[in-house]
């Protein structure tokens, strides 16, 4: 009896214990929550989905049939069963594998190797078919997306194919844990404990997550990179992780250090023209393909910021990618080479990727992709696109964004990213007339590259939630299905990703929706409004020092910048300055020639005038400023009002973390915007505009506390940081 009782007790314990975590929203789960759908659909999604037949086994395909029965668990509180008939049936698989999917004949062929077609065919069965079985990975996590936004899913006919080849991933994390501008922890790979402990349920989860969207490929380590990546020892431990990723669709590649064989194996120089050297990588590169079978290839940050390259042996940046190129080329491999460069003797660090990479259009090997970050200077909370887009026409590019919020508050402020990706991608360079847009160059639509690819820098560490601030998780899902469709809208991905993150009600969704969409503007404006730039204190890029001047040079100090006087603020980049604009196709080096036709959110950017200058608004340049500041600090209480106001849709520990957390921006916003505005005030004279705040204190007390408050990046400083 006793023992009954007992055992009932304790089954009664766990699954109250398991139920009680389900319910636990810590945020980990990310977008795959699989909660239970509204009741009518729940039933819908039941019938539609009685059981699930694949067309064959595989790793991947296992996953799938995974994920759909984890998925289908989760929404309609049943798992499909093995049972047959067309009635409720849904079949996945490739045409190789059941005739019934050859039958989709065209449609699937029009979706290429990684695409997906879901269907509802006339006898009521609904098929996902893909051309490989990663295809129809993508498939299942699609149409468990459509289940989770709440859709029906009777009467389907999708076909869906990536815009971008190369959808990968960036993490910045040193081999000893930590990440660089990570602001999540520690970093996921525990080297400690691989190759053994390789199942850690974390690699299949963060894989899953990826697989998600569609991305298929991962860098693991900081593109500050340490040569020891390449030695035999991470190359094991590394493996490791490559066969977890593998049955995700997720290649693996690593950032090395250009002279490693230097570093690692004593080689007197890292010439790229020298044959010993191309030997070591040779050699070294078939070392890592017996690791790593299907190994991606490298990306390399080379005479950059203190970063060993090429150069450094009188050799140019495609002699050194193309060594390396070489090396990967009978494997398969790719060598993504940033552009990312600039050098303190450049005048106009504005100028510096394109003057050093334009002429090498052409001079790349096929299997060099140039990596290049949306903005000419650093993910500034705005920047215009950089000009090397719709210039390089003979080069395979990628865009590389960023997700982590180095220049965003970290992992404290809520700043969505999808409107500042959407805009790069849908800038026009004007290179073959007007509609150039970024999205579809790296489409592959206007130039004849070979590869395509879109990079972010992503932030996940050992934080329960991966990325700390909850709302981090969006940028990465924007990212993640931007590179799949480049035509998608920042307010729609918010709301697919609201959706499945938080909820579906309306009442939750229409407000969110919107400070969502406001809140990046919002960062741009309590910091760096107008075309301001980079006024980040040096090293850690949180708090505000614009009182950086000319004595701290030759380091890029915040003057430098703004260039801010008592005649004016900007940066010259017209022909009486720098000359920039002449790097962009000529619409736009006249459109940014002229301030009255130079959008006034990159006004700064480009001219610089005087404090008087008149605005749309009616407001001079001086109130305006003001006016911005004003304005982000208003956004960020209209964030926190908004919160206050969905608190019945969200659990409560969720709820509790962003209200918190935006606290923290708006302290952080008013510090801004005090900081800011009590300096250009110093520097122009001028009396504060009506009606706007005063700053709380002097500003020597905003100078003292760029040294004694902010300085909460655990990373900074570190050897080359800056
Ligand atoms: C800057 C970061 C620095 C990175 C560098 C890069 O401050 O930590 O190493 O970019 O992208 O934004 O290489």
């Amino acid at each position: 009896m006793i023992t009954r009782f007992f055992a009932l007790t304790l089954a009664l314990c766990t699954s109250l214990t398991i139920a009680g975590h389900t319910h636990a929203e810590d945020g980990y789960r990310m977008w795959l929550r699989y909660q239970a759908a509204e009741p009518t659909l729940a039933e819908q999604y039941r019938q539609q989905f009685k059981h699930i037949s694949a067309s064959h086994s595989s790793p991947t395909m296992d996953l799938a049939v995974q994920e759909l029965e984890r998925g289908l668990q989760g929404l309609t509180g049943k798992s499909p069963g093995n049972g047959s008939g067309d009635n409720g049936r849904l079949l996945i698989g490739t045409p190789e594998h059941s005739p019934e999917l050859k039958k989709l004949g065209q449609t699937l062929s029009g979706v290429g190797p990684e695409g997906f077609v879901i269907q509802t065919l006339d006898n009521g069965t609904t098929a996902i078919a893909a051309n490989s079985d990663v295809g129809v990975l993508y498939g299942s996590f699609h149409l468990l997306r459509l289940m989770q936004t709440g859709q029906s899913v009777t009467d389907i006919n999708i076909a869906s194919a990536p815009s971008v080849q190369h959808r990968v991933v960036n993490h910045w994390d040193n081999l000893n844990r930590v990440v660089e501008r990570g602001y999540a922890g520690l970093s996921l790979w525990d080297w400690g404990t691989l190759p053994a402990y390789k199942d850690n349920p974390r690699y299949h989860d963060y894989a899953r997550i990826n697989a998600s969207l569609g991305i298929n490929g991962t860098v693991i380590n900081n593109v500050n990179a340490d040569a020891r990546v390449l030695t035999d020892q991470f190359l094991e431990k590394t493996a490791a992780l490559a066969d977890v990723f593998r049955p995700y669709g997720i290649k693996l590649y690593l950032s090395v250090k250009f002279n490693s064989p230097m570093l690692l194996d004593g080689v007197e120089t890292a010439d790229p023209l020298d044959p010993k050297v191309q030997q070591w990588w040779k050699e070294r590169v078939k070392k890592v393909y017996e690791y790593i079978p299907d190994f991606g290839g490298f990306l390399v940050k080379a005479n950059s910021e203190g970063q060993p390259g090429p150069q450094d042996f009188g050799r140019n940046h495609a002699e050194g990618a193309n060594m390396m190129a070489e090396a990967l080329e009978p494997f398969g491999g790719l060598v993504f080479w940033r552009a990312f460069v600039y050098a303190p003797e450049q005048g106009d660090r504005f100028r510096e990727a394109y003057d050093e990479f334009m002429p090498l259009d052409g001079k790349f090997k096929d299997n060099v992709i140039v990596q290049i970050k949306n903005g000419p200077i650093d993910f500034q909370p705005r920047e215009p696109f950089s000009p090397l887009f719709g210039s390089l026409e003979k080069t395979n590019i990628a865009l590389e964004l960023q997700v982590t919020q180095e220049y965003f508050g970290f992992s404290y402020h809520l700043a969505y990213q999808g409107p500042l990706f959407t805009e790069a991608l849908n800038a026009d360079t004007y290179a073959q007339g007007e509609g150039t847009t970024i999205g579809k160059i790296l489409a592959g639509d206007v130039f004849d590259y070979k590869h395509t690819g879109m990079a972010a820098v992503i932030n996940p560490g050992n934080s329960r939630n991966w990325t700390s601030h909850p709302f981090v998780q969006s940028s990465w899902y924007a990212f993640g299905r931007l590179a799949w469709d480049v035509n998608l809208t920042s307010s729609a991905i918010s709301e697919e990703w609201l959706r499945q993150t938080f909820s579906n009600d309306s009442a939750f969704l229409q407000p969110m929706q919107e400070i969502m969409a406001i809140s990046r503007e919002a960062g741009v404006n309590y910091r760096m409004p107008l075309g301001l730039t980079h006024l980040y204190a040096q090293g850690h890029h949180y708090g505000p020092a614009p009182w950086h001047d000319k004595a701290g040079r030759p380091d890029w100090t915040a003057y430098y910048y703004h260039q801010a006087s008592e005649n004016g603020i900007g940066f010259d980049r017209t022909q009486s300055g720098s000359n920039a604009i002449e790097q962009y196709h000529e619409q736009l080096t006249e459109k940014f020639a002229n301030p009255a036709t130079t959008p006034e959110d990159i006004l700064l950017w480009f001219h610089h005038l005087s404090w008087d200058y008149k605005m749309d608004s009616g407001r001079t340049l001086w109130q305006e400023l003001v006016h911005k500041y004003d304005t982000g600090v208003a956004q960020v209480e209209q964030m926190q009002a908004t919160w206050e106001s969905v608190k019945d849709y969200v659990d409560a520990e969720r709820y509790q973390r962003v209200k918190a957390l935006l606290q923290v921006q708006l302290r952080d916003a008013k510090h801004w915007r005090d900081a800011c505005i009590s300096y250009f005030q110093s520097v122009s004279g001028l009396p504060l505009p009506e009606g706007s705040a005063k700053p709380a204190h002097d500003l020597e007390y905003y100078k003292r506390m760029e040294k004694e408050l902010y300085v909460p990046d655990p990373w900074y400083p570190t050897p080359g940081g800056h």
